[in-house]
């Protein structure tokens, strides 16, 4: 179905053909809301964005900038409730009095993504979601398509709006990372190209603590893909591959793998690459990734297939994926000090992202852990532990749960409280041709701001040393 059609049949045209305006209530004035709101407001939609907190500066002056209606410090009901429809920020959780309120008076909420779509015009949008990797796929992606020359932007959750980029500078093509909070609310949403890395538990808190529910956000990205679509995914995620065996989908499949080769799709063997997507193929030593390491694999595989089903040619894929600088705070080199590497893996706040970091680590490793635990099980980490980690520095208020399931496991073990000492301690128990790897399998929240200030702390700490 055309975007227009959609428009007039789901919606009522801007105008409305009762002449009652569009009211687009927009919960939230982060990121995602003001860039929904300058979009809003540019289709001709009556416009008021409402903030539970406090909206920040920056964002309060586009909406004046805009002549936009908002209030922040409370959501009234009486502004919100004649609402035609909602646009919800994806950090507002179900559970919001105001959410709940809008549910049962029969009001639509829809995503970011929905309204982005909505106006999306001709251009094409490649989604990624899974649990682990998104931005490094995502910006692998782009990266690829940036340097073939197509007219693309970054946008999504990896921290720029798809609406703000489309009200602002519309792209043809648009790469965006899509969490599964951003899937939750799509009703047409279609991304001509769907990637899924893989899934593992992650946000439950979200989903009624149901693994089921999660899986079925993140196979939204799906839900409305034809035969001119592909999906891209994780044949060697068992979660994926049993979910995707009780669906039916009208997609083009095109799975990656490093157990299986593929016909269509792409996959591993020994230390080569091989994708094939239509009559394009693509080979490659993975010696040749700028991205390390076997989850990085994937995400390179994911991001080839992506790029050749745009049409991108084999030479140009190659340079992009031989040049990529990896991303902050992501298995990110920090330096050598005296013959000991320092890595950040800030970003790795979940056990299966820190499994990954340590399966790629190829020297004794001093593995500094912890932070605000998200209901962690350090099972499957016990083995890759004691083949690979020599000490283990807990960086974090409570360390309890650490200290139970490693103490017997690793030869030294010790407690710390900041960045500074964290470093300070795996620099004297680590010698030469050791590594030191930040990678905390937990939130940071416990002793710093975000992930980005726990990652740059650890790295101003070994630059004093
Ligand atoms: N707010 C209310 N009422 C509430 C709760 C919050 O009005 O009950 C307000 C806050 O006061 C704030 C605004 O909502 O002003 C924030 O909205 P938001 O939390 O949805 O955040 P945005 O700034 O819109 O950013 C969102 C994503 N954030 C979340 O999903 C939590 C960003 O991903 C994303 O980059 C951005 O949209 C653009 O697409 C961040 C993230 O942490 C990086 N994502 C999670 C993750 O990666 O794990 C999912
Ligand atoms: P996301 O955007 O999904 O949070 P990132 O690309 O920011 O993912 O990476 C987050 C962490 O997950 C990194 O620290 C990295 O070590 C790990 N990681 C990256 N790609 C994968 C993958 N394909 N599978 C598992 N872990 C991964």
């Amino acid at each position: 179905m055309a975007n227009e059609e959609h428009k007039i049949i789901g919606h009522g045209s801007p105008s409305g053909a009762e002449g009652q305006q569009h009211r687009l209530v927009i919960l939230g004035a982060g990121e995602s809301g003001i860039g929904a709101a300058l979009l809003g407001k540019q289709k001709g939609y009556d416009v008021f964005v409402s903030d539970g907190g406090t909206i920040k500066d920056k964002y309060k002056q586009e909406l004046f900038d805009n002549g936009i209606e908002f209030e922040e410090g409370i959501h009234t009901a009486d502004k919100i409730l004649d609402a035609t429809e909602v646009m919800k920020s994806p950090g507002i959780p179900e559970k919001n009095e105001m959410v709940k309120a809008i549910r049962t008076k029969g009001i639509e909420i829809i995503s970011e993504f929905e309204l982005a779509y909505r106006f999306k015009g001709n251009s094409k949008i490649v989604g990624i979601t899974g649990s682990n990797g998104k931005s490094t796929c995502t910006s692998l992606i782009y990266h690829i398509c940036d340097k073939a020359g197509l007219d693309c932007a970054l946008v999504g959750n990896i921290g720029y709006s798809i609406t703000k980029q489309m009200a602002e500078a519309p792209k043809d093509l648009y790469v965006a990372e899509i969490s599964s909070f951003q899937l939750d609310d799509i009703k047409t949403f279609r991304p001509d190209v769907a990637v899924l890395l893989n899934i593992t538990e992650d946000h439950l808190d979200r989903y009624d603590y149901k693994f089921e529910n999660y899986i079925d956000s993140k196979f939204k990205i799906i839900q409305n893909q034809n035969n001119n679509d592909y999906f891209i995914y994780n044949l060697d995620d068992e979660v994926i591959t049993t979910k995707l065996n009780s669906l039916t989908t009208h997609t083009n499949p095109l799975p990656f793998s490093m157990k299986h080769e593929v016909k269509k799709g792409g996959y591993i063997k020994g230390d080569q690459m091989m994708l094939r997507i239509q009559e394009e193929r693509v080979s490659m030593s993975i010696y040749d990734f700028a991205l390390k390491g076997k989850h990085n694999n994937y995400n390179t595989m994911a991001a080839g297939i992506a790029a050749a089903t745009l049409g991108i040619r084999k030479e140009k894929i190659r340079e992009a994926v031989k040049d990529f600088q990896s991303l902050e705070h992501r298995m990110e080199f920090v330096t050598m000090v005296r013959g000991v590497e320092f890595i950040n893996d800030s970003k790795a706040t979940n056990v299966n992202s820190t499994w990954f970091a340590l399966e790629s680590m190829n020297k004794p490793t001093v593995l500094i852990l912890g932070g605000t635990d998200k209901g962690n099980d350090y099972e499957s980490m016990l083995e890759l532990v004691q083949q690979k980690v020599k000490a283990i520095v807990c960086m974090g208020l409570d360390n309890k749960k650490i200290i139970e399931t490693f103490k017997d496991k690793v030869p030294a073990i010790i407690e710390t409280d900041s960045a500074k000492k964290a470093v300070n301690a795996a620099f004297k128990l680590s010698t030469k041709g050791d590594v030191v790897l930040l990678s905390p399998a937990c939130a940071s929240f416990d002793l710093f701001k975000n992930y980005e200030d726990r990652g740059r702390q650890f790295k101003e700490a070994v630059k004093e040393l």
